[in-house]
């Protein structure tokens, strides 16, 4: 039997990884990428990699920092995912494990994680005792109104994408409503629809607006109030028809936990880097099973294809082409479905070219 080797070092670096065009939801716009790369080599000379999303540059270097700091507690302590989350869990049980200490938790715990797939040559999927498998995927329309909306659903569907999901919570609801058909009528109905209202509306507006898409034939409705209240939520659920979809910021496995107690949501799509990497995700999986619950994901394409095939509800693949230019190998979707057939450990390994022009 081979021993768990120990970690030796961790390296961190930060990117910022300019989007091709800027993505806006109702929530604020989105123009670049603030990455945090961290590598972490063991001393058997795997290395595991993985990727977490500042979402704003003021936040990029106050993670790295974070995780330059955990260093005295991991060097030479097991490459052991699980041994890892529970001693930094103890040591962070005062300042808790949410926000920033939480996305750098999960930056170690999927760098490991893929340490430990690319130590036994295998995928992450295959670690985790499943196989792969396609998920239908879809891909992201912004806040940019009917014409724009339309065009750029055309474009996925053109790419054979399974589904499209569009930011609404435009001023009023005709115009929400306008832009769902303006979107079904350039695509045709064989394309899954979701909305995602980003928080936007309060729980009496959200339940009131609900009602005018109920026979729009849409897959989901996403966030349409606060993320963490749960009850506002469990309320707009039992006014709509339209399921509804949350998940991308709860943190950890006790906010699942909490939506489910409150019927919060019909669907979820857990973050893998808000859920706890990928030790979160699994446990989240398993309470997604537990309760029958569809579960998606939220960005970070690679990984989480791989963590869908391991999911036993597993729904959609939320696709996004935005961190490719620094990712070696990108997730291949064909026909519409996502493939991590030979994929080794989590599917991230650095293109160093890309990294070092965007580095920041
Ligand atoms: C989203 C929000 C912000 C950036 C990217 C994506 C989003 C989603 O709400 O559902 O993907
Ligand atoms: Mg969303």
């Amino acid at each position: 039997m081979t021993k768990t080797p120990n970690i030796e070092r961790l390296s961190v670096r930060t990117v910022r990884v300019p989007l091709p065009q800027a993505h806006q939801t109702a929530g604020g716009t989105v123009t670049e990428s603030p990455l945090i790369l961290t590598d972490i080599h063991c001393d058997d000379g795997s290395v595991g990699h993985s990727i977490v999303f500042a979402y704003n540059a003021f936040a990029l270097k106050p993670i790295a920092d974070l995780l330059r700091n955990l260093d005295s507690l991991l060097v030479d302590a097991p490459a052991s995912p699980l041994e890892i989350e529970r001693r930094l869990n103890a040591r962070f049980r005062l300042l808790g494990t949410q926000g920033l200490v939480g996305i750098a938790l999960s930056a170690i715990d999927m760098a490991l994680w893929d340490a430990l797939a690319r130590r036994r040559q295998t995928s992450l999927v295959a670690l985790l005792g499943g196989v792969p498998r396609p998920i239908p995927a879809y891909g992201a329309v912004g806040y940019d109104g009917e014409k724009a909306s339309a065009m750029a659903a055309e474009k996925w569907a053109e790419r054979k994408f399974r589904g499209v999901k569009l930011k609404i919570g435009y001023p009023t609801v005709e115009e929400d409503v306008a832009v769902i058909r303006a979107v079904r009528a350039a695509t045709g109905n064989g394309l899954a629809i979701m909305v995602d209202y980003n928080q936007c509306l309060t729980p009496a507006q959200a339940a009131q607006r609900l009602r005018a898409l109920d026979e729009e034939g849409i897959t989901w409705v996403e966030e349409p109030t606060l993320a963490h209240d749960f009850a506002g939520h469990a309320h707009i659920a039992r006014e709509a028809k339209t399921p509804i979809q949350c998940g991308e910021n709860w943190w950890g496995t006790l906010d699942l936990q909490h939506a489910i107690d409150a019927q919060a949501s019909d669907f979820m799509m857990p973050d893998v880097m808000k859920i706890g990497g990928v030790s979160g995700w699994m446990r989240a999986a398993a309470m997604a099973q537990a309760r029958g619950i569809p579960l998606s994901n939220h960005l970070w394409p690679e990984i989480s294809a791989q963590l869908l095939c391991a999911t036993p509800t597993a729904h959609w693949l939320e696709y996004a082409d935005w961190w490719n230019p620094i990712v070696a190998e990108p997730l291949t979707v064909e026909d519409g479905y996502a493939r991590v057939d030979g994929v080794l450990g989590s599917g991230v390994e650095w293109n160093e070219a890309a990294v070092s022009r965007y580095i920041a």
